[in-house]
């Protein structure tokens, strides 16, 4: 408990002095490679280091802080949209998703002016909350143009009978899947889940894309987007040739 509570001072200490920032993973074509979109990921830059996620994210959604830090984060995934000259894409924790005034916060801290630019990774246990709060806000931001990405998909709840509750565009292929691509087996599991997402009408990302094979073979399986350690680590700043003026 007095852990929880220096956490929590550290915490809230550092959101005002601007530690948490963001940094940027690109998503690109599997094909060409040519980045097509970044995922803003939250970074806790603290006494010079950064804080992994996985040290604090948790804690700040069990103590509602996700809902300050979430508004922090749009602000910095509207000035990286800006910045990259490229659509991006933001995480959004259930605790968020649950708030009423969810689709406030993001036209308060993301802008009206630029929804066709932004993608919400949503998961599954976003329904674990109220699962019509949280459908109804997330067809308030659809109809606006945000798309919505279900994020690690396979590693949730109760992933096919509930696709079909979310407004989605985008499925993200789960890393633990794309890992698997080397056996025959893994192979046809996610051959699956690409058809269902095909089913669906939903575009695919693998993520966790760490070497060559796994891209060959994700190509053959038409794959069209690819996201992880072999294309680009998250990043404060891209490498200029990652941007699309470079590339024009
Ligand atoms: O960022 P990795 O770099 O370690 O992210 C770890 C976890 O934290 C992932 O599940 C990711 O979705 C989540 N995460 C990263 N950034 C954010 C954020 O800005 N908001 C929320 N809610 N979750 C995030
Ligand atoms: O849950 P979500 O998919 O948002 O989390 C993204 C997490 O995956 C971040 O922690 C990010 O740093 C991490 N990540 C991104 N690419 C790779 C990769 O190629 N391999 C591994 N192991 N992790 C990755
Ligand atoms: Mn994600
Ligand atoms: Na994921």
């Amino acid at each position: 408990v007095a852990e929880q509570l220096a956490l929590r001072r550290a915490l809230e200490t550092g959101m005002n002095e601007d530690e948490i920032v963001a940094h940027f993973q690109p998503l690109t074509n599997a094909v060409t490679l040519e980045v097509t979109s970044l995922e803003v990921l939250a970074r806790w830059r603290r006494d010079g280091r950064l804080r992994p996620p996985g040290e604090w994210l948790p804690f700040a959604e069990e103590s509602g802080l996700i809902v300050e830090i979430g508004r922090q984060i749009f602000r910095a995934a509207r000035a990286g949209m800006e910045d990259f000259d490229l659509p991006v894409a933001v995480n959004v924790a259930a605790r968020q998703l649950d708030e009423p005034d969810f689709v406030t916060h993001v036209e308060q801290s993301w802008g009206t002016d630029a929804w066709d630019r932004l993608t919400i990774e949503v998961t599954e246990s976003a329904l674990l909350y109220d699962a019509t709060h949280v459908r109804a806000s997330l067809n308030a931001l659809a109809a606006r143009g945000v798309r919505i990405a279900l994020d690690d998909f396979g590693t949730g709840y109760n992933s096919l009978s509930r696709l079909g509750e979310l407004p989605l565009h985008v499925l993200k292929i789960d890393r633990t899947f794309v890992h698997g691509v080397g056996t025959p087996e893994g192979a046809a599991v996610l051959r699956a889940i690409i058809a269902l997402a095909e089913a669906h009408g939903l575009e695919v990302v693998a993520e966790g894309v760490e070497n060559a094979e796994e891209l060959t073979a994700l190509v053959e399986m038409g794959v069209v987007t690819v996201q992880g350690h072999m294309l680009g680590r998250p990043r404060a700043s891209l490498p200029v040739r990652g941007r699309r003026e470079a590339s024009a």
